[in-house]
């Protein structure tokens, strides 16, 4: 049998369109690990943590015989590969993934959400949506010797993924796919979803863990970024914002970073959201919020370069039309008015949770280097400050997009 391996701290990057700067990583005929950085240096991973990925694969009800496994993805939180089985002449590949369970702290029922929000999406016409293979024993995970939860979800073929979008289609496309998404789970039957991580999206929660860790100073970086600390400080009242009491209560996806989109490979058209881990009770416009943080600026939240870092109103404008026309039949005047303030909110909490897990030594988020928490709330930052100096156009993107449907907003 083949021995795979992987560095746990490690972060997979892999398959999605690159435009930041990606590295590739592969496993050589010795099991060792090597990451290949977008300059086509080779480095060698050491500490590599050792298990054997493909027995995981084993477990669950599929066919055939897993003949690769590599990572995959960029997500800061799960480890994710893609298995490739095969049985007599067909091959078909699958997507193995640990769930975090020190963040998603009830990796069964987080299952239960998916397997309901799955089979639901299911029986809309039309539409595809990520599908979980039970394992063997019947849950929709398995739990290891080691504690560790792992699933299986079928791989999506003929698919990417963008870290930045390239144009106003790509943008209008992955917005009206997670609007699509709401609209498609406003009739998920059953009890309510499990708050996967409670009060998720509370900012002032945020803010208060923020200045928790600013107290406890754990690793005396403090100092070192008061800049930083002011600026947080400064907009405390971002916190309260949204005021997310007065709205309606939603079936929402609560982590819709761009990267959360498939797009068709050729058509560039929606094909479904993934990462459904957080999709329990929430508030649309932290979706919408979301979406606008990593989407309306033309790098990722990993760029080191801040002068790069800007807010682009032309984007924005074409994902309120894409998410418009997926939501509007149901979208309150209340939430349509704040689409404008949500993304300022998001980015703002983002910049606030990087800043305080780079207080607390880097407990939460994965990194690449130390600095790498810091540098991603500089990031959000510094968009934020770029937004600030567009509230007035992004009220006025709102407005006519909803003008041009015919809407008259009430009050
Ligand atoms: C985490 O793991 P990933 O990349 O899907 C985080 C999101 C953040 C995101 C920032 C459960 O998502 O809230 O927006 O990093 N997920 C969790 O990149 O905390
Ligand atoms: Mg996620």
């Amino acid at each position: 049998m083949i021995k795979f391996i992987y560095k746990k701290s490690f972060r997979p990057v892999g398959h999605s369109e690159n435009i930041g700067g990606y590295s590739a990583c592969f496993v050589d005929k010795n099991s060792s690990l090597h990451e290949l950085d977008n300059f086509g240096t080779k480095k060698t991973l050491n500490s590599i943590f050792d298990t054997t990925l493909v027995e995981k694969v084993e477990k669950f009800s599929v066919d055939g015989k897993c003949i690769h496994l590599v990572p995959n993805g960029n997500g800061n939180v799960n480890d994710t590969f893609v298995a490739t089985l095969k049985e007599g002449e067909m091959k078909k590949k699958y997507t193995l993934q640990r769930i975090n369970h020190q963040v998603f702290k009830n990796p069964a029922e987080l299952m239960d959400n998916f397997s309901r929000v799955s089979r639901h999406l299911q029986t809309k016409p039309g539409r595809r949506c990520l599908r979980v293979i039970p394992a063997k024993d019947g849950q929709f995970y398995h739990l290891d010797e080691d504690g560790n939860y792992w699933r299986l979800m079928e791989y999506i073929e003929g698919v990417k993924c963008l870290e930045v979008p390239q144009n106003r289609k790509q943008a209008y496309e992955v917005a009206r796919t997670f609007g699509q998404f709401q609209a498609d789970l406003l009739d998920l039957p059953g009890k309510r979803l499990l708050e996967t991580i409670p009060e998720f999206h509370n900012t002032s929660k945020r803010f208060d863990s923020f200045s928790q860790a600013l107290t406890l100073d754990v690793k005396k970086r403090a100092c070192s970024v008061k800049e930083w600390i002011d600026f947080v400080q400064g907009r405390k009242i971002l916190c309260d914002a949204l005021r997310t009491e007065e709205l309606p209560v939603r079936v929402v996806h609560n982590d819709t970073k761009i990267n959360n989109v498939l797009l068709d490979a050729k058509s560039e058209e929606g094909v479904c959201a993934i990462d459904l881990d957080t999709v329990m009770p929430g508030c649309v416009l932290h979706d919408f919020g979301d979406l606008v943080r990593t989407a309306a600026c033309p790098v990722s939240e990993d760029e080191m370069n801040l002068e790069k870092v800007i807010f682009l109103p032309e984007t924005y404008e074409a994902i309120v039309e894409g998410y418009y026309q997926a939501t509007c039949e149901f979208l309150s005047d209340l939430e349509i008015r704040r689409l404008a303030k949500a993304p300022m909110v998001i980015t703002y909490e983002l910049g606030v949770r990087f800043l305080t897990d780079y207080l607390l030594g880097d407990a939460y988020f994965k990194i690449n280097y130390p600095e790498h928490n810091l540098n991603r709330a500089k990031v959000q930052f510094s968009l934020l400050s770029s937004m600030e100096g567009h509230v007035d156009r992004m009220e006025a993107i709102v407005a006519k997009v909803c003008q041009s449907t015919g809407r008259i907003m009430v009050g």
